[in-house]
């Protein structure tokens, strides 16, 4: 065997066991969802065939000829009995595209397709594609809702980083052949985090938005907005309402954004969203959810305080340090919730949890109450329930609780 083949062969097998590595969850757990071990999806999980030209007389040094950085921020969908990511895959060349990698379990073995996706683009091509979110919608359609990234035209020649944000629809009935339709038009001047819901309200689309004045600061605008448009061939929202907005000395205080498309269960539709503060190391981004009332989409009902995933351990370092993000769930049939989540903008990961589970979070844990006292106060509360409880129990010591 030559050298070529040496190290095609090497390849070939470290990616094989990347491939087949089984994944664990970590022991000590919150109780509302459990963390593994090992990610889901790397940029290491990208097949040789994009990365190099496997031919020895063209490529004798067997270079990779496309560099590819990272696969992240995935949408997520079960298809048939498929666990489907469609990863966010960053190339060297700082160009993301979606690609899909299926699953047996959800939880490793995860293989990216022979292709990555063709997304068609409109009239107005599209300079960067990201951040997908699948929504399988009542009309029977699959959609996919993505940022599109294109140059400001007011920007100065000076300047070459302003971009334009906004909302693309793409929609599906095979998770393959995928047709473009117009962007989404809003009152704002940018969208990023666009989320389409899936039912019809009033018999009309309904979406989750981010408004925002800047493509990094959102400025006036950020918080998760609402707005409904008559039709998905030319969507048009013409009024935005601010359903969760930026609070001052919250993990979501310098902006926030939707996740995945909310699931619904019979207490109320469940968010699972993004907040994002500054911090003196740069922008924290965390994961946190809330619940809307079933009828009124606009009406939060259940919100916990602070966050539900923040970055942990070797997820906190990466291309952008200090971020998770999540943009795709799944609820199984059996009522497990796959979790999948982006660490540092670099890989993907899982979390498992029930829909039992994430509606007793999300309806048990206390609100915030925005003051250092108030949680106090909550933790007082908690604490003196428990030693009732304890000064109930037989053979337990009496400890009196001290005064409110
Ligand atoms: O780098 C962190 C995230 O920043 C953006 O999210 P947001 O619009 O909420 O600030 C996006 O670029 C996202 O892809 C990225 O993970």
């Amino acid at each position: 065997m030559n050298n070529f083949e040496q190290r095609l062969q090497q390849l070939e097998e470290m990616q094989e066991k990347l491939i087949a590595s089984s994944n664990i969850k970590e022991e000590e757990g919150n109780g509302i969802y459990e963390r593994y071990k090992l990610p889901v999806l790397t940029g290491s999980h990208v097949p040789i065939l994009w990365k190099y030209d496997l031919n020895p007389r063209t490529n004798p040094y067997l270079m990779e000829r496309f560099g590819i950085n990272a696969a992240f921020n995935a949408g997520a969908i079960k298809w048939r009995g498929k666990y489907i990511l469609m990863a966010r895959v960053e190339g060297a060349d700082r160009k993301s595209f979606f690609a899909m990698a299926e699953s047996p379990n959800g939880i490793d073995n995860f293989r990216f397709r022979e292709y990555p996706v063709r997304m068609p683009e409109t009239e107005n091509p599209d300079i960067n594609v990201y951040d997908i979110r699948l929504t399988q919608h009542q009309d029977g359609w699959i959609y996919g809702l993505f940022c599109t990234e294109r140059k400001d035209p007011q920007a100065p020649s000076h300047d070459q980083s302003m971009a334009v944000a906004a909302c693309g629809i793409a929609r599906t009935r095979d998770l393959d052949a995928w047709e473009r339709l117009p962007d989404l038009k809003t009152p704002s001047p940018q969208q990023r985090n666009v989320v389409l819901h899936p039912e019809f309200v009033d018999g009309k689309y309904a979406f989750y938005t981010r408004p925002q004045d800047g493509f990094i600061d959102a400025g006036t605008g950020g918080g998760i907005g609402f707005g409904l448009a008559g039709n998905i061939e030319d969507a048009v929202i013409e009024s935005e309402v601010i359903i969760d907005n930026k609070v001052y000395h919250t993990v979501y205080e310098a902006k926030n954004g939707a996740g995945p498309a909310p699931i619904k269960t019979s207490y109320g539709w469940l968010h699972l969203a993004h907040g994002v503060r500054n911090t003196a190391a740069g922008l924290r981004y965390v994961l946190y959810m809330f619940m809307t009332d079933l009828h009124d989409l606009t009406k939060v009902i259940y919100k916990p305080a602070g966050y539900f995933l923040a970055p942990q351990g070797d997820e906190r370092v990466g291309d952008v340090s200090n971020v998770v993000f999540c943009n795709g769930w799944i609820k199984d049939d059996d009522g497990r919730v796959f979790i999948y989540y982006a660490s540092s903008d670099t890989r993907m990961h899982v979390a498992t949890s029930t829909i039992d589970k994430l509606v007793d979070y999300v309806i048990n844990t206390s609100a915030d109450g925005f003051r250092s006292a108030a949680s106090v106060e909550t933790l007082y509360r908690i604490i003196n329930k428990n030693r009732e409880l304890l000064n109930k129990s037989e053979g337990q010591p009496k400890v009196p609780a001290p005064d409110m």
